[in-house]
């Protein structure tokens, strides 16, 4: 079997990268090794930033999200016992949406099916080969061992998957003395807006997916087991952190996420091109993960077009250097609302003070303000 793109993964960095490169007429195969209800259930991102709501618009899938989406014209940083809100509206006068990772994945395996995309879930030992000359994937699918020979490879398999162990590079790297324990609630959200709390127990956040349900998350030690945590511990401990009442509800999900920053340069390999978290992670603070994975197959389907169609090669030898620019401010922006907002176990009091500084510049200087503002709601595609 032959296609022009092979793409490793079916999450939204594979998915999306296959409908842009089906509206230039660009011919691809995805596959993936969980199954399509797998991927479509998984719980993850939940906020869409302002260029990637204009993107899902002019490609054709805005529709549900406008509907289903939530518009937010802000955010609250709480701490010392009280919310200051983040009016992002009046400081740079753009928004977000929220709207879950699964919805947005939903969407586009939909598209792509009604599209006649080739779509194959449930492959299994994938293995790349000749990425720098003849490109070709093989794996197990129905029992059968198959052959994808591609003009080239887009890796967009995730932190775990094979594409980032492929070639060597240089790999940059953080970890996090805590994690997140989040939680999925039928319950209708009381806030509407989110907040992100520092509280001495440690950091909490309060978002939401519709009207219905209610997302939550609370710091806990890195190696925490959620099990270990009763529903009663948790709805107690975030009316703690985050100062008020909140509408409990029966548990959708309850799972523990690591905080992890990781880069790997550069993102392309010869005919090889990694896009979204294969490439990169951020700590969820930020809710800046899904939105960076968007931003790279955007840069890579209008450098594939170029390759694939004229033998341009301009765009793909600057992929890695035009991604990691966006890359590292998204790690920055991560990293630097994950330091403020988190209890970090061996802060001394001069670490305390200079955090708490931060947070009372924040929300008082309309330019400290601005600068969360601009990187929370999304720098514009191709301003950095
Ligand atoms: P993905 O990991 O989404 O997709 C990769 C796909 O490749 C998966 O479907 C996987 O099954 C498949 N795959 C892996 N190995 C393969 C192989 N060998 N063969 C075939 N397929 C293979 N971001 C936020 O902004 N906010 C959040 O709250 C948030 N929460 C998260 C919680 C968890 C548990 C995780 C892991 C991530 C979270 N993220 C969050 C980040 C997340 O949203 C990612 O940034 C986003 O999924 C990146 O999309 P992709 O790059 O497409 O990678
Ligand atoms: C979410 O709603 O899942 C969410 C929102 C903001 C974040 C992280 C996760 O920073």
């Amino acid at each position: 079997m032959r296609t022009q793109v092979g793409i490793v993964g079916a999450g939204p960095a594979g998915l999306l990268l296959s409908h842009l490169l089906a509206r230039q007429g660009i011919e691809s195969v995805v596959l993936e090794a969980r199954s399509r209800e797998y991927v479509q259930q998984r719980v993850r991102a939940g906020v869409l930033e302002h260029p990637t709501v204009e993107l899902l618009r002019e490609v054709g899938l805005g529709a549900r999200m406008d509907a289903e989406g939530l518009p937010h014209a802000g955010v609250s940083l709480r701490f010392e016992d009280a919310d200051h809100r983040i009016d992002f509206a009046a400081l740079t006068g753009r928004g977000i949406v929220v709207y879950g990772q699964q919805e947005v994945v939903k969407d586009l395996i939909a598209a792509r099916l009604a599209d006649g995309g080739d779509l194959r879930f449930e492959v299994s030992d994938l293995a790349l080969d000749g990425v720098t000359d003849d490109p070709v994937i093989s794996y197990t699918r129905n029992g059968q061992r198959e052959e994808l020979h591609c003009d080239v490879i887009a890796g967009c398999d995730g932190f775990h998957g094979v594409s980032r162990g492929a070639f060597s590079g240089e790999t940059f790297d953080r970890k996090y003395p805590f994690a997140w324990l989040g939680i999925l609630a039928e319950a209708a959200p009381i806030q509407d807006e989110l907040v992100y709390a520092n509280h001495a127990n440690g950091f909490a956040l309060y978002s939401m997916r519709s009207p219905e349900v209610t997302r939550l998350y609370l710091q806990v030690p890195p190696d925490t087991d959620a099990g270990t945590w009763s529903d009663a511990r948790i709805w107690d401990e975030l009316r703690l952190r985050l100062g008020t009442e909140i509408n409990e509800g029966s548990l959708i999900e309850k799972s523990v996420t690591g905080m992890r920053s990781n880069v790997r340069e550069p993102m392309r390999h010869g005919k090889l091109f990694l896009a979204g978290d294969a490439a990169h992670i951020v700590p969820p603070t930020g809710a800046k993960g899904m939105n960076l994975a968007i931003a790279d197959v955007r840069i890579l389907a209008d450098a594939l077009e170029s390759y694939l169609r004229k033998g341009d090669e301009t765009g793909i030898d600057g992929y890695s250097d035009t991604c990691l620019r966006r890359v590292w401010r998204a790690e920055h922006f991560s990293w630097w609302m994950t330091s403020m907002l988190h209890n970090f176990p061996d802060e001394d009091a001069f670490q305390r003070r200079i955090q708490l500084s931060q947070l009372r510049y924040t929300v008082s200087s309309t330019a400290a303000a601005t600068s969360l503002a601009e990187n929370y709601v999304g720098l514009p595609h191709g301003a950095i």
